[in-house]
């Protein structure tokens, strides 16, 4: 395939054909006439595939750009009359300055500076994210549902899911979508129609995210759960992460939700550019103030939505109500509280989110039991993929063997190592970024037992650090799985890297274990 190096001029196309502003401006709604608009979509994930079938069935003239490509997907594009052209790293594909696209939708994993958007910002070609997208196409079906937004370093998935069935359990018609795994877009053309989505949004998407104009968000409420070092990689800085994360709160309706603790978020709100009337609510585990979520004696209230909330607050439900079902765990009280107010700016009534409550179960590889023998429990929270969730996981147990490790995306752990190495029996460490972790422990416990798996092979690394675990843990410690790093140089992804961990202790309790997968109680 012929192309073109990004670095120096390019043919002097598409700049020649400068995109016609004024009709992209005009494309709000899935009723706007988008009928021959040359399109350029990156990627061919999910969230690719995802905007090439909507513009597609809108009539626009659509070419997908992708690195590597499932063959499935790839075939897909034939039957809803998209083209497609790989692109190998580093070049711009002469097939796409043919196209003379007047927009380009990136996928959320393409990198600031790729070489395709790089390309496209050269060309003046404007770049939407896939959420923009479904932002101005949300009125397919009905009047278009509102929007609630969920961000933060950690816990994002786990509040979309307990606010959607909070709200759900109000008898709202409620899809959880975004990054938890599902395209926006996918939501928005469903054919049932919805009353709320909730959103969960990455950095990457949220880079990608309008504060103003046509394709800007103007969301019912949002929330931004917390800010810790993590995609620094992809950002650039910290700083370029954090201005990401705060585009959450743009044009927010009702409620910009924050974390008391959290001194990030609450600068992100009182910077953010609102609506009129928007408040701002905070939520933490101490007792909460006026317009505030937070725990008095055991007991989470809301002292933000109802009308004598200077005097008094309203239960919401309590901590030994949550211990009984594995929800109490510091961070998980948070993400609770913060759903709470979410549902609570949308009118959900306490009592059913009392309820809500009670029928909720986390996902698999969140602080999961995987195997209690000899008094000592095996568990799975391989969807800590950063320090600031290894940190919540690591402070939700007393004696621990860490295993821990994997692609560290550039961020630091000393801090992490250096703040929990005296409740650590031992360390396993596994991944490819073994030294930095290696040179903490030595640094702030020389005399801690640490343990490195040093395998190519993925299907030996856990039969591994199961084996040396074992042999460290005593009666009543807790084995825990929070590598505070991604998965992806050895796994295909955190849950793939759980199910490994949970087949290899099985393996290597045989008969012994007293106990299934179950939610890990107290945590
Ligand atoms: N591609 C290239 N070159 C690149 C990058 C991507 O060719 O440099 C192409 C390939 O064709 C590849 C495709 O793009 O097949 C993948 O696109 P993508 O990486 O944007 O991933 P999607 O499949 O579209 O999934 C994305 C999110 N992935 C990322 O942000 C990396 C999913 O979040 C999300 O669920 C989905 O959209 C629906 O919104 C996953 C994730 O890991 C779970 N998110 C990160 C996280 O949570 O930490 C941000």
């Amino acid at each position: 395939m012929a192309g073109q190096l990004v670095a120096g001029r390019h043919a002097g196309e598409p700049g020649s054909v400068p995109p016609d502003a004024a009709r992209l401006d005009g494309l709000t709604s899935w009723h706007s006439d988008w009928s021959g608009l040359r399109v350029a979509v990156l990627g061919l994930g999910v969230t690719g595939f995802a905007a090439a079938d909507t513009l597609a069935e809108l009539g626009a003239a659509v070419l997908v750009v992708a690195g590597d490509a499932p063959a499935d997907t790839v075939r897909l594009l034939d039957v809803i009359g998209a083209g497609l052209v790989r692109a190998a790293p580093g070049v711009v594909p002469d097939e796409l300055i043919r196209h003379r696209p007047e927009v380009l939708i990136a996928s959320p994993g393409y990198h600031p500076d790729h070489a395709l958007l790089v390309w496209a910002a050269e060309a003046g070609v404007p770049v939407w994210g896939d959420i923009e997208l479904a932002w101005r196409l949300r009125d397919k079906v009905g009047p278009a549902a509102e929007w609630i937004l969920v961000t933060g370093t950690n816990g994002k998935t786990t509040t979309v899911q307990l606010t959607a069935t909070m709200l759900a359990a109000a008898g709202l018609r409620v899809a959880p979508c975004g990054n938890i795994g599902v395209p926006v877009l996918d939501a928005v053309r469903d054919p049932q129609g919805w009353d709320v989505l909730v959103v969960e949004l990455s950095s990457y998407q949220l880079h990608h995210l309008p504060r103003t104009g046509p394709g800007a968000l103007v969301p019912f409420s949002s929330v931004c759960l917390n800010i810790a070092d993590d995609h620094l990689d992809w950002h650039g800085s910290a700083e370029a992460y954090r201005d990401a994360k705060a585009t959450v709160y743009a044009n927010t309706q009702v409620a910009c939700v924050y974390n008391k603790a959290d001194a990030a978020t609450i600068r992100m709100v009182e910077d953010a550019d609102v609506q009129e009337g928007a408040r701002a609510i905070g939520f933490g585990l101490g007792v909460p103030g006026p317009s505030d979520f937070g725990i008095v004696e055991g007991i989470l209230c809301d002292r933000a939505f109802h009308e004598d909330r200077f005097e008094t607050a309203i239960e919401i439900t309590t901590t030994p109500e949550l211990r009984a079902r594995g929800l109490s765990a510091p961070h998980l009280l948070a993400d609770i509280l913060a759903a709470s107010a979410l549902a609570r700016s949308f009118g959900v009534a306490p009592d059913v989110i009392h309820d809500a409550l009670e029928s909720f179960r986390l996902d698999a590889h969140r602080i999961e039991i995987v195997a209690e023998s000899a008094g000592i429990r095996w568990i799975d929270d391989s969807k800590a993929t950063n320090p600031h969730a290894a940190d919540a996981s690591l402070t939700a147990f007393e004696n621990i063997v860490w295993l821990v490790g994997g692609l560290l995306k550039g961020v630091d752990v000393d801090d992490l190592v250096a703040r929990h190495v005296d409740h650590l029996r031992g360390a396993v460490i596994i991944g490819v970024d073994r030294s930095v972790l290696r040179d903490a422990f030595a640094r702030h416990a020389p005399e801690l037992p640490v343990f490195e798996i040093d395998a190519d092979d993925t299907g030996e690394v856990m039969p591994g650090a199961v084996r040396l675990a074992a042999g460290l843990a005593e009666t009543g410690d807790v084995v825990l799985l929070a590598p505070a790093a991604a998965s992806m140089d050895q796994f295909t992804d955190y849950a793939h890297r759980g199910r490994l961990f949970a087949e290899a202790v099985r393996d290597h309790l045989g008969g012994e274990a007293d106990e299934d997968s179950a939610q890990a109680p107290g945590a």
